[in-house]
Order: structure tokens, then C-alpha cells, then sequence
């Protein structure tokens, strides 16, 4: 049987002629990279796309994650309350800045760090909160900032799912110390690779320009150990065309979207996990959970997409507190709700470059896990 793949993302990207037109300068300046007149227009952009005050582009999401936390200065293990329910990344970041992640539990209906869980968390050695917007989903602002005040911790959003997401009217990176986005191939916005930090301090630029940049300050003057995070003219080019499409591909993703909550409706088990309705979403990760009533488990349903050529993710299994790089070294509180989601969770396809029909054709293979004969 010929069967059209479907995968569960896929880059967005512009017309090639707009592309090579925005890029075709380069031929002639021979400026590459080293913060160069495309990334510095991308990066004015994008602070005006997501309403903040101060934005600092960068290679990708993960260096934009360990080099804010660099920048904070936290001492050497120190710990950070985060959630395990995400992508490796939001953990390594933390472990590489030799600081030691603490684990705390999630939320069952939207997949967020609970924030009712973190004050029994905080030691004399936490320095900071470091929460996710999972697939969007927008975490406890309100109460995560008090209990931050109260015990003078710092909060960074791992935001790297929540590109054009707004919360109560506001872009979502206004919050707490900082905020990371990422832009990689697969997400709502891509720049190829990428990613940004955005925050309210304009003292943090200068420190996040010299950590991406080796610390240079001139020909002759390194001012602190830096590495290399710099974002290149070429993916810069990508984010400046993209970014002229995006308000199309999040309206295309809202289309698929509605047609899954509409099709799925009334399948028992299949439960959506979506946050609180004072979100403008994205709608970049269609994520459900496979529960109870529904016949098959999760891993059978994953197969049985497979079966079908359609490679939905188990986004995020297992949790990052379980992975084998870790052998069992950041075990601690209760993860029970987290390792609920975990268990039973799918990100189903979700891009621009779907059509209705394919959603159609993922919703008709998860009811024939209901009534096998639907599908025949
Ligand atoms: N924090 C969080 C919460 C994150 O989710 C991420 C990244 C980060 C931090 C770090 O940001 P970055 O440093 O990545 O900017 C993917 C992405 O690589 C990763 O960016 C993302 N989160 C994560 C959730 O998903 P994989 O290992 O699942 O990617 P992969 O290669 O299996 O691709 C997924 C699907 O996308 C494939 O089925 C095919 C399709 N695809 C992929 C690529 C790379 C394409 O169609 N074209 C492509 O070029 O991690």
C-alpha cells in the first residue's frame, strides 16, 4: 500500500525566490555571521513580534537556556525546582552550569509545573525556578512569581514552545527574570536553528552578547570566559522570511487543531491537554493523553499510528528525572501526576503543511482502536 507519511512536525518555510532574495546581499557584503545586518534586523523583530523589552537572539534554544542561567551567576550547587515533564534540554541546562536540578510534580490538565508543590521544594541552597510552558501551556504565573518574591529566587520560563503565545493580553517572555523561545525546524517559528533569550533588565544584552561571543569586547579586549552561541546571517535570513508568514501558519495550525478537538469529541479516553483559556495559543503541539476507557494503551496506539505512517511522538517520555544519562541522581519528591502524562501522552502531527484530510485520516485510525472495522 502507498501511503502518505505524516509526521508530527515540519518546518515551516517561505517561498524560495523570497528566501534567496533576502540572502542574495551576501554575495556582495561577504558578511556571514559575528552579529551581522540580518541578525541585528531579526533581532529588533522579534522583539516587537513578542512585545518585549529587550531580546537576545541565539544559536539555538538550548545555548539561549544555559547561558541565561550563566548569566545569573547562581553559586556553584545551587539547586533549581523544574519539572521533568519536558524535552532533555530544559534539564542538561541546568546540570551543565553544575547546579542541581530539583524535581517537582506537574499538573494533570495541562501538563505545568504545580505550583502548589514548589514552596515544599525550596531549601537554603535554591536559587531559582525554572518552569515550562509545555506545549504552550502556560505555567502558574501569578503564584509561581509570589513564591519567588517571597523567597528570593529567580524564575526563567523555558518558553520554547510558547512562540506568540500571549497570557491576560501580555507576550508570554514578559514574565519573571527571563524568558527562552526556541526556533528550531520543528517548532511554530524556525530560523533552521535558534533560539532567543528575552528579559526586562537591559544589563542582561550585554552579559548574553559576551557569553555568545567569547567574551570580545574589541580586537584586543576579552572580557570574560564566553563561548560561541551566535546566531548566522543564513538562519537569521530564515526568521526574517518566516516571520512574515507566521500569523498564516499559526491561523493553519489553529485549522488543524479544531478540526482534531472536533473530530475527537466524544472518543472516551482520548483526553486533549490544553491549558487555561486566558492564553492566545500557538497551537505549535497537539498533544493527548491516552487514558482509561480508551482500549488501547498509549504504546499500542503509537504503534498503531505507525502502522499507518503516521509518527506521532511520545512527547515527553520518559521523564527527564529517568533518563540513563542521570543514573538515578536526581530522584526526590513524588512525580506521580508527571508520571501519569508521561505514561500515557501523544503529540499528535500538528504543522502548516497538513491537510484537513490527514487529520481526518489520524482521528479515523484512533477510533479503529475503538471499532476495528471503521477503518476498512
Ligand atoms: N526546551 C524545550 C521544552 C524544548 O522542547 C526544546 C526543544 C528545547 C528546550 C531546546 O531548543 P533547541 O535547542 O532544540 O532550539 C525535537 C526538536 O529537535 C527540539 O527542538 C524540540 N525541543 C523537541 C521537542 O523536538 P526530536 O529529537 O524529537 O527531533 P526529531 O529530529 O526526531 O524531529 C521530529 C520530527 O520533525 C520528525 O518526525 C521529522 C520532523 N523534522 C525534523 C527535522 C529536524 C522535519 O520534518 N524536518 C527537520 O528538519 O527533537
Amino acid at each position: 500500500m502507498d501511503i502518505k507519511e505524516i509526521f508530527v512536525a515540519q518546518p515551516s518555510m517561505p517561498p524560495f525566490e523570497e528566501y534567496v532574495e533576502t540572502v542574495k546581499p551576501l554575495w556582495h557584503s561577504r558578511w556571514l555571521t559575528n552579529m551581522g545586518i540580518l541578525h541585528q534586523e531579526l533581532e529588533e523583530q522579534l522583539g516587537e513580534y513578542l512585545d518585549v523589552p529587550e531580546l537576545s537572539l541565539m544559536v539555538n534554544g538550548h545555548m539561549a537556556l544555559e547561558l541565561v542561567i550563566q548569566a545569573m551567576d547562581f553559586p556553584r550547587g545551587s539547586e533549581v525546582i523544574t519539572t521533568p515533564f519536558t524535552f532533555i534540554s530544559t534539564t542538561h541546562a541546568i546540570i551543565r552550569n553544575g547546579l542541581i536540578p530539583v524535581f517537582c510534580d506537574v499538573k494533570p490538565e495541562d501538563g505545568t509545573i504545580d505550583e502548589e508543590k514548589i514552596e515544599g521544594l525550596v531549601t537554603e541552597k535554591t536559587a531559582a525556578i525554572l518552569p515550562v510552558h509545555v506545549y504552550g501551556n502556560v505555567c502558574s504565573i501569578e503564584a509561581i512569581e509570589n513564591i519567588a518574591h517571597r523567597h528570593g529566587l529567580k524564575v526563567i520560563y523555558d518558553a520554547a514552545h510558547a512562540f506568540g503565545v500571549t497570557y491576560k493580553g501580555k507576550g508570554i517572555g514578559n514574565f519573571g527574570d527571563a524568558s527562552v523561545f526556541s526556533f528550531h525546524a520543528t517548532k511554530v517559528f524556525n530560523t533552521v536553528e535558534g533560539g532567543a533569550v528575552t528579559f526586562q533588565d537591559p544589563a542582561l544584552h550585554s552579559r548574553l552578547y559576551n557569553l555568545k561571543n567569547f567574551g570580545i569586547r574589541g580586537e584586543e579586549l576579552v572580557e570574560e570566559v564566553g563561548t560561541n552561541a551566535k546566531m548566522n546571517e543564513f538562519c537569521a535570513a530564515m526568521g526574517l522570511c518566516n516571520l512574515r508568514h507566521v500569523g498564516q501558519a499559526i491561523a493553519r495550525r489553529r485549522e488543524l487543531c479544531r478540526e482534531y478537538e472536533r473530530l475527537l469529541e466524544g472518543v472516551s479516553g482520548i483526553r486533549l491537554l490544553w491549558g487555561s483559556s486566558a492564553v492566545k495559543r500557538n497551537y505549535g503541539y497537539f498533544p493527548v493523553i491516552v487514558q482509561g476507557e480508551y482500549p488501547l494503551s498509549r504504546n499500542e496506539l503509537y504503534k498503531l499510528l505507525g502502522k499507518y505512517g503516521i509518527h506521532a511522538r511520545k512527547y515527553f517520555y520518559p521523564l527527564t528525572s529517568d533518563h540513563a544519562c542521570f543514573a538515578g541522581r536526581y530522584q526526590g519528591a513524588s512525580l506521580e501526576c508527571a508520571r501519569y502524562l508521561a505514561e500515557r501522552v501523544l503529540a499528535l502531527p500538528v504543522h502548516e503543511g497538513l491537510e484537513v484530510e490527514d487529520v481526518g485520516r489520524v482521528v479515523a485510525v484512533i477510533r479503529s482502536g475503538v471499532c476495528p472495522l471503521t477503518l476498512e
